[in-house]
C-alpha cells in the first residue's frame, strides 16, 4: 500500500531534508505534494527524478491526504493543520506549535513511540536538541533511573534555518578578508540586537522568556519532562550557537538513582539503545563531531565519564545532526510508524 504526502515548507531547511529522507528510506508514496508559503510557490524542486512544482499551502491543499509533514513555521502549522485534520489527514508537525498541548503526543520513537497511538490527527515533532538528547537518556532511565539533568549546547547554524546558513557564509568570507561584518539575522530574526556568529559564539537560541531562559532552553526543559514521562525529573539548559553549518552538539550532565553504575555499564547500555551510536575510546582519540556525524541518521554519543566528586554524576558527549534525526528523520520515522502499526 501507499500513502499521499504532503510536505509543507518543502523549500526549507528542513523541507529539503524531508524530501531527501522519503527518498532514501523508500517511504511508500502514491502522491507527493509539495507546499509552502506563497512567496516560494512555484519553485521547481526534484524527488526520485521528476520535477515537482511547489503549490501555495491552502486549506484545499490538505484535499485526499493521508500524511502532511509541516515544517513552515509555527504560525503556518497553527493556521493550516487543523485544516489538514479536517480533510483526514494526519500531520506530523516539526514546529513548536502543538508540542506542548496536552491533547498532542510528542515523539521520538526510540523513547515513546506508543504515544502515537493516543492522536488526535496530529503529533508534534520535538525540538532538534532535545530530540538527540533524550535519545541518549532513555536508556539510562530505564536502567538506572534519571533525577537530574544539565545540558550545555553547541548548536549549528543550520537550525535557524537557510538565511542563517548563508549568514555565517557571508561573515566568515569577510572576516577572512579583513571586512566590516555585518549582523542582521543572528541571534534572532527581529530581537532588538544582532551580533555576527562567525569567529564567534551566541548564548542565545532564540528570544528571552520572563525568567531569563530562552525559548530553545525551556523547550528543552519541558519536551524532556513530556517525552519521558517524568515531571520529577530536574532539568536545565544553556543553549550556545556556534559557526558551524550542521549538526547540534551538547555536553550532558546526568544524575541516576541507582548507586556504584560503572562507566563500563553505562557504556554498554547507551551502545546497545536504538538509534544511538557509541563512538567512544579516549586512549584513541575517538569521540563524535559534528562534521562527522552531519548527514548520518544516529545520535552518537561519546565521552562517557563519572563525575569526580559527584556520587552517581555521569557526563555525556551527544551530537547529531539537527536537520536529520533532529528533523526531518524523525518527522519520517513518526510517519512510518503510523503505518507500520496502523495507527493512521
Ligand atoms: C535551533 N533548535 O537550532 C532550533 C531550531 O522548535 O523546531 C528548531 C526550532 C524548533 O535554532
Amino acid at each position: 500500500q501507499s500513502y499521499n504526502v504532503a510536505v509543507v515548507g518543502a523549500t526549507g531547511a528542513v523541507g529539503e531534508k524531508m524530501l531527501e529522507t522519503l527518498d532514501n528510506k523508500n517511504f511508500p508514496i502514491k502522491e507527493l505534494h509539495l507546499l509552502s508559503s506563497k512567496r516560494s510557490a512555484g519553485k521547481e524542486m526534484e524527488f526520485k527524478g521528476e520535477t515537482y512544482v511547489v503549490q501555495e499551502a491552502t486549506p484545499e491543499s490538505f484535499e485526499g491526504i493521508d500524511i502532511a509533514l509541516f515544517s513552515a513555521g509555527g504560525s503556518v502549522s497553527k493556521k493550516l493543520a487543523p485544516e489538514a485534520v479536517k480533510k483526514g489527514a494526519v500531520v506530523v508537525d516539526n514546529t513548536s506549535a502543538y508540542r506542548m498541548d496536552p491533547e498532542v503526543p510528542l515523539v521520538v520513537p526510540e523513547v515513546n513511540e506508543s504515544d502515537i497511538q493516543t492522536h488526535n490527527g496530529i503529533i508534534a515533532n520535538p525540538n532538534c536538541s532535545t530530540i538527540q538528547m533524550v535519545a541518549s537518556l532513555k536508556p539510562i532511565q530505564d536502567e538506572f533511573g534519571l533525577s537530574r539533568v544539565i545540558v550545555s549546547t553547541y548548536q549549528a547554524v543550520s537550525g535557524a534555518g537557510t538565511e542563517a546558513v548563508e549568514e555565517l557564509r557571508t561573515q566568515s568570507q569577510a572576516f577572512l578578508d579583513g571586512e566590516d561584518l555585518h549582523a542582521e539575522l543572528l541571534p534572532v530574526s527581529g530581537d532588538k540586537h544582532h551580533y555576527p556568529i562567525a569567529f564567534n559564539a551566541l548564548p542565545q537560541i532564540d528570544t528571552f522568556e520572563d525568567n531569563d531562559y530562552t525559548f530553545e532552553e525551556m523547550k528543552m526543559i519541558n519536551e524532556t519532562k513530556k517525552i519521558m514521562h517524568d515531571n520529577e525529573i530536574k532539568v536545565s539548559a544553556t543553549c550556545v550557537r556556534l559557526p558551524f553549518f550542521t549538526s547540534h552538539a551538547e555536553s550532558v550532565y546526568v544524575e541516576v538513582d541507582k548507586t556504584d553504575v560503572t562507566t563500563d555499564e553505562l557504556k554498554q547500555v547507551i551502545g546497545q539503545a536504538d538509534g544511538v551510536e557509541l563512538e567512544d575510546d579516549p586512549a584513541n582519540q575517538v569521540y563524535p563531531t559534528p562534521l562527522a556525524s552531519a548527514g548520518r541518521s544516529e545520535v552518537f554519543v561519546g565521552r562517557i565519564r563519572k563525575d569526580l566528586d559527584v556520587e552517581n554524576g555521569y557526563h555525556l558527549w551527544v551530537v547529531s545532526d539537527n536537520l536529520l534525526k533532529g528533523a526531518a528523520w524523525n518527522s519520517v520515522q513518526i510517519a512510518e510508524s503510523l503505518i507500520k502499526n496502523n495507527w493512521l
